[in-house]
């Protein structure tokens, strides 16, 4: 009796020691991580947090702070469980551990460190432990995405990996003017980009069919301008409330936002609300059909300098970043020798009030301020003229990144004019050697424009954005010689889960095993 007893006894601690003692293996080298991180190093055992997990930062910094609470709140709802932050001068012996160090790179650059008792999470800037955070989040199992609690372990491999990306500018844009999207849906867009480690979102807030952004000084700019869209519908705005409020919620999540006043083309939603940025003085009329090229600002009359002076100054009020785009594509109706010295009276403009110009690859026509980037869309030779002024390139090759072109003629929404772009085709280009005398040195990073003449909800954004956005971001933060299309489309299918958890309307690519 008492030996069994006994014998029992010390089963039971065994079995007891194994449960929590015993790390479970695993491979951190099948995570399948987007964007491919520079230098994973796998060890084989894991981590598992559970309710006495302790997030710590560093003490006596705040960004630190602000990012350990951010990781507290993202985990809290699938896992049910608040975990404890606090602060800490030294380096604890278990829990989750954010700190900055002086990491070789950028403040992007982030190293994480995972063992049986401790992560360490490091990076020299804020950004870099976002980052850190947006790879320990698909290191866990993809029901961290849900938002009620699961029954599940949440465990995550062991190991090392050091991560910093290949290009600084890694966005995507937003055309809120041809339909307007609401703020929430905005805010979806740019949880969906920073997922993916993007730090830039372009919003393409004027053009024909609508202007979507209050300016006090010029009213009816919103009031008439903003009251359509494409389709006839009620269009729509964002007050400078909120949009100060997009512009503070993406850079929580490290993203900045990139405000773009299309010009002098693409302008009739303006030239309907003043009839004096007109040369013949009279209104147009409200657009909603889908015609690019038509309109035009009268770039020899003073008031529409002064115009784009309020607007400028207004719209930099509200910009964090160090840019603003003022478009330049597709004037059509602008003879050259009046598009030249507009472009380079709006640059003097934009640099009064302290910002760097985008704009669209048209510009390099004009003589470029230093500073000035020029994003190519569609003519690498203007990308070349940019490029021998001395500016920098955006690369947006309507052919590979224009998420509104189909994915094949069987595709629902969307346009083909440029392409059909598949999801292997999104991914399969390396901007660096996509054209002579455009090179590695001469680019700043990646972009990929949604334009929405045939999209209008948030449905629909996802199902182009998704999966292809993806592999963009790949190419932004991974170095050219770490991609590889059968590697990725691998890689790719593990996120499948995550995005049917998080809802997300994707495209299912016959190109991709799924299952
Ligand atoms: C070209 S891209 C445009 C946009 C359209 C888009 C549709 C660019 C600078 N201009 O005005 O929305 O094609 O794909």
């Amino acid at each position: 009796m008492y030996q069994t007893l006994m014998f029992s006894i010390i089963t039971m601690l065994l079995l007891s020691a194994c449960n929590t003692k015993e790390p479970i293996p695993m491979d951190l080298n099948e995570k399948h991580l987007i964007p491919k991180p520079s230098k994973v190093e796998a060890t084989g055992s894991s981590f598992e947090i559970t309710a006495a997990t302790t997030i710590f930062y560093e003490e006596g910094k705040d960004d630190v702070k602000g990012m350990a609470q951010f990781l507290a709140d993202f985990l809290q709802p699938a896992t049910g469980m608040a975990l404890a932050v606090e602060a800490t001068a030294t380096k604890p012996a278990g829990g989750i551990y954010l700190h900055f160090s002086a990491l070789e790179g950028t403040n992007e650059t982030y190293t994480l460190e995972l063992n049986e008792n401790l992560i360490d999470i490091s990076a020299s800037g804020e950004a870099g432990l976002f980052y850190a955070i947006q790879t320990l989040r698909q290191l866990l199992p993809a029901s961290i995405e849900a938002t009620s609690k699961q029954d599940t372990m949440w465990l995550l491999p062991s190991g090392k990996i050091e991560d910093s990306p290949n290009y600084t500018y890694r966005g995507a844009m937003l055309d809120v003017s041809r339909h307007f999207f609401q703020v929430q849906d905005v805010k979806k867009f740019i949880d969906y980009i920073s997922m993916y480690k993007m730090n830039k979102l372009h919003l393409h807030l004027s053009d024909d069919q609508g202007w979507r952004i209050e300016i006090k000084s010029w009213p009816k700019l919103t009031a008439i301008g903003g009251s359509t869209e494409v389709g006839g519908g009620e269009g729509g705005f964002y007050t400078q409330e909120e949009y100060k409020d997009i512009v503070a919620y993406a850079k929580k999540r490290q993203i900045t936002i990139i405000p773009e006043i299309d010009m002098p083309g693409h302008t009739n939603a303006a030239l309907a609300a003043y009839p004096e940025l007109n040369c013949d003085n009279k209104a147009r009329e409200l657009y909603t059909g889908t015609k690019v090229g038509f309109s035009t600002f009268c770039t020899d009359k003073e008031v529409v300098y002064e115009f784009i002076d309020d607007v400028i100054r207004e719209l930099a009020a509200m910009t964090t970043g160090e840019y603003i785009h003022i478009g330049g594509d597709e004037s059509h109706v602008t003879p050259l020798e009046d598009y030249i010295p507009f472009i380079n009276r709006v640059q003097k403009i934009v640099e009064k009030y302290g910002k760097k110009v985008i704009g669209w690859d048209e510009i390099a026509h004009a003589e470029l301020l230093p500073n000035t980037l020029v994003q190519w869309w569609a003519k690498a030779d203007n990308a070349k003229k940019g490029i021998a002024q001395g500016a920098k390139v955006l690369v947006s090759p309507a052919t590979k990144v224009y998420l509104d072109m189909q994915y094949d003629s069987t595709t629902h929404l969307g346009l083909h004019w440029a392409a059909y772009i598949e999801v292997d085709s999104a991914y399969i280009w390396n901007p660096a050697t996509m054209v002579d005398g455009i090179k590695r040195d001469d680019i700043i990073g990646v972009e990929s424009p949604l334009w929405s003449e045939t999209i209008t909800n948030l449905d629909e954004i996802e199902y182009m954005m998704f999966p292809r956005i993806i592999g963009h971001a790949e190419i932004g933060w991974t170095e050219a010689s770490q991609q590889n299309w059968e590697d990725y489309r691998l890689r790719l299918a593990h996120q499948k889960e995550r995005m049917e958890i998080l809802g997300i309307d994707f495209y299912k690519s016959p190109l991709v095993d799924w299952d």
